[in-house]
C-alpha cells in the first residue's frame, strides 16, 4: 500500500531530511508567525491505494474518520489544503489525462482548475492567502502559478531543459522553494513568488529534494540522499 501524508503545504519526506537556515534576503520577517498552518479543522489528507488505485483520504490526527474522498476509478494524488480548510486542491486522471481539481473538503464539488490533454501536473500548493495555487508542469516541468484559483497563469520558471518541481510558499507568501535538476542530482532552489531572483541555496553532488519552510519562515526543510539513505520522495 502506498500512503503519501499532506499537510497544507505537501508532505514531509520520508528519507533523510535536513534542515537548512535560509539566512540570504529573509530580512525582518524571520522570526515571525504566519498564523495558523494546516486544515482550520485539524484534519489531515493522505493518498492511499487501499481502495484498488490511488485515492485521496481524510482522517483526523488521531487516525480516525478514515474517508475515501475521492472514490474515482481514476488515480488522484498530491492533496493540498486550502489555509481556510475549506477546500483541497489535487491532481486526478479523472478525465483520462492529468489535470489539477478542487474539491471541498467533504469531496463535494469537484472543480477541474486546468484543461490540460496530456501535460503533467504535480504539487498543486495554496498559497498562504489562498489566491493563488502554485504548481508543477509540462515538459519538462516547470513551477507554475495561477492566480484568482483556475485563470491567471503563469510560468514562473521557463527552463525548457530543466524539471522544476515541489514548490514550497514562504509564510509570508513572498517566495517559493523548490527542487530543479537532473533527476540524479536535483538542487534547492527560492525564487521571489513572480519568479524573479532564483537562487541556489544547496550545491551537492547527492540529489537534494521536496523543500518545505518552516512556519517561522526561518528555515527549509528538504530530503537529501546525501548520507547514503535510499529511496525516494
Ligand atoms: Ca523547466
Ligand atoms: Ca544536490
Amino acid at each position: 500500500m502506498r500512503v503519501r501524508v499532506s499537510g497544507r503545504h505537501g508532505g514531509w519526506p520520508e528519507v533523510v531530511c535536513l534542515l537548512i537556515a535560509v539566512c540570504a534576503g529573509l530580512g525582518a520577517g524571520c522570526g515571525d508567525s504566519a498564523g495558523p498552518s494546516g486544515a482550520a479543522d485539524g484534519m489531515i489528507a493522505f493518498v492511499s491505494s487501499r481502495d484498488g488505485n490511488l485515492d485521496i483520504f481524510s482522517m483526523d490526527a488521531y487516525g480516525r474518520f478514515q474517508t475515501n474522498l475521492t472514490h474515482d476509478p481514476e488515480w488522484a494524488d498530491y492533496p493540498d489544503w486550502s489555509p481556510d480548510g475549506d477546500r483541497i486542491a489535487f491532481v486526478s486522471g479523472r478525465d483520462g489525462v492529468p489535470n489539477i481539481y478542487t474539491m471541498h473538503a467533504d469531496g463535494t464539488h469537484i472543480r477541474k482548475l486546468t484543461t490540460g490533454t496530456g501535460n503533467l501536473y504535480a504539487n498543486p500548493v495554496w498559497s498562504p492567502d489562498g489566491t493563488k495555487i502554485a504548481y508543477a508542469g509540462g515538459v519538462p516541468l516547470d513551477i507554475f502559478v495561477m492566480s484568482d484559483i483556475g485563470t491567471g497563469v503563469t510560468n514562473l520558471t521557463n527552463t525548457p531543459l530543466r524539471q522544476e518541481l515541489d514548490p514550497s510558499w514562504s509564510p509570508d507568501g513572498l517566495r517559493i522553494a523548490y527542487e530543479a535538476g537532473p533527476s540524479s542530482n536535483r538542487e534547492i532552489y527560492v525564487m521571489d513568488a513572480d519568479g524573479s531572483n532564483p537562487t541556489q541555496i544547496t550545491d551537492d553532488p547527492a540529489d537534494d529534494r521536496a523543500p518545505s519552510w518552516s512556519p517561522d519562515y526561518c528555515s527549509i526543510l528538504f530530503s537529501s540522499r546525501r548520507d547514503g539513505a535510499t529511496g525516494a520522495p
